[in-house]
C-alpha cells in the first residue's frame, strides 16, 4: 500500500521552536509581574509535560508557597498562557524558527504528489498557523486536511488521541501514513496510533529514548543540506523525499514476521 498521507508533529519538527517558547514563557511571567524565569535547564526538565498549560501547573506544584498561595497561581494559567501564546505567536511571525531542513521541500513534494497532509500537535493551535502562514505562505493552513493541535484531545501525547484525531478526520488507516516527530512523548504517540514514525531529534530531546523510531535521522535533509552518510546509508537517499518513505516503510513491512 503506498502512502497517502503525512502527518507532522510541530514543534521540535516543523521547527525548533522551544527556545522561543521558553522566552515566550518567561516574558508572559515578566508582563504578569511574576519572579518566574525558566532556565533553559529548568525548561529542557519541564518540557515532557505536554501542553504549556499543564507546564505551569507543574512548576506551581514545585514552588514552595502556601498552598491558598498556589491556588491563586494556577487560577492564572489561563491569562498567562494566552499571553505567552501572543508573545509566541508574535515572535514566529518575526522569523525567529525557520522551518528546519527539508521540512518545506517535502510538504511541497507530498501536495505535488497529491498525498493529504496533517498536523498531530500537543501545541495550540494559533501557534501551528503562525508557523505555517510565516514559512509557507497565508494559504498553507489550508493545504493540511486537519490541524490537530492542543486541547482539542482530552489526553496529550504519550496518549496516542491527537494522532487518533488525525487519522479519523483523515479518514485513513495508520498502515498508509507516515508520522514525523521529535521527542519520546511524540514518538510514544505516533507509534501507539500504529503510524509508521519518522524521528528528527533536537538539541531538547537529544537524550530522548528514541529506540521505537522507524527511522531516526538529524533531519530530512536537503540536496543542498544533505544527510550526514550513515544517515544516507540508513534512508538509502541523501535527503528524505516520498520514494525514499516508500522504500524504507517497504522493506520494514516486508521484514515483519508473517
Ligand atoms: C510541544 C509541546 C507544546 C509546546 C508549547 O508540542 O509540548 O506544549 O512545548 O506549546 P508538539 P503550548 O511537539 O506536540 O508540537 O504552550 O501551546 O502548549
Ligand atoms: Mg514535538
Amino acid at each position: 500500500m503506498s502512502i497517502e498521507a503525512l502527518i507532522f508533529d510541530v514543534d521540535g519538527t516543523l521547527a525548533d521552536t522551544e527556545e522561543i517558547h521558553r522566552q515566550a514563557f518567561n516574558a508572559a511571567f515578566q508582563e504578569a509581574r511574576l519572579w518566574w524565569n525558566w532556565s533553559p535547564h529548568q525548561y529542557a526538565e519541564l518540557l515532557p509535560i505536554s501542553g504549556g498549560k499543564e507546564r505551569i501547573a507543574a512548576y506551581v506544584a514545585t514552588l514552595d508557597q502556601p498552598e491558598a498561595a498556589k491556588r491563586e497561581l494556577l487560577g492564572r494559567i489561563g491569562e498567562l498562557h494566552r499571553a505567552k501564546t501572543r508573545i509566541f505567536t508574535s515572535l514566529i511571525a518575526g522569523g525567529r524558527a525557520p522551518l528546519r531542513p527539508g521540512v518545506a521541500r517535502l510538504i511541497r513534494e507530498a501536495r505535488d504528489a497529491g498525498l493529504k497532509l496533517a498536523i498531530a500537535s500537543t501545541t495550540t493551535p494559533a501557534n501551528v498557523e503562525a508557523l505555517l502562514e510565516t514559512h509557507l505562505g497565508p494559504d498553507a493552513p489550508r493545504w493540511f486536511a486537519v490541524i490537530a493541535a492542543g486541547d482539542k484531545v482530552p489526553m496529550k501525547k504519550p496518549a496516542p488521541d491527537i494522532y487518533d484525531l488525525a487519522l479519523a478526520v483523515l479518514g485513513l488507516a495508520p498502515e498508509v501514513c507516515i508520522a514525523f516527530e521529535d521527542s519520546a512523548k511524540g514518538l510514544a504517540a505516533a507509534k501507539a496510533a500504529g503510524l509508521f514514525t519518522v524521528v528528527t531529534p533536537t538539541f531538547w530531546t537529544r537524550t530522548d529514548d528514541l529506540a521505537a523510531a522507524d527511522l531516526l535521522l538529524p533531519s530530512l535533509g536537503d540536496p543542498d543540506a544533505p544527510l550526514d552518510p550513515a544517515a544516507a546509508a540508513a534512508l538509502g537517499a541523501p535527503c528524505v523525499g516520498l520514494a525514499a518513505l516508500e522504500r524504507v516503510r517497504a522493506g520494514r513491512t516486508a521484514r515483519q514476521p508473517a
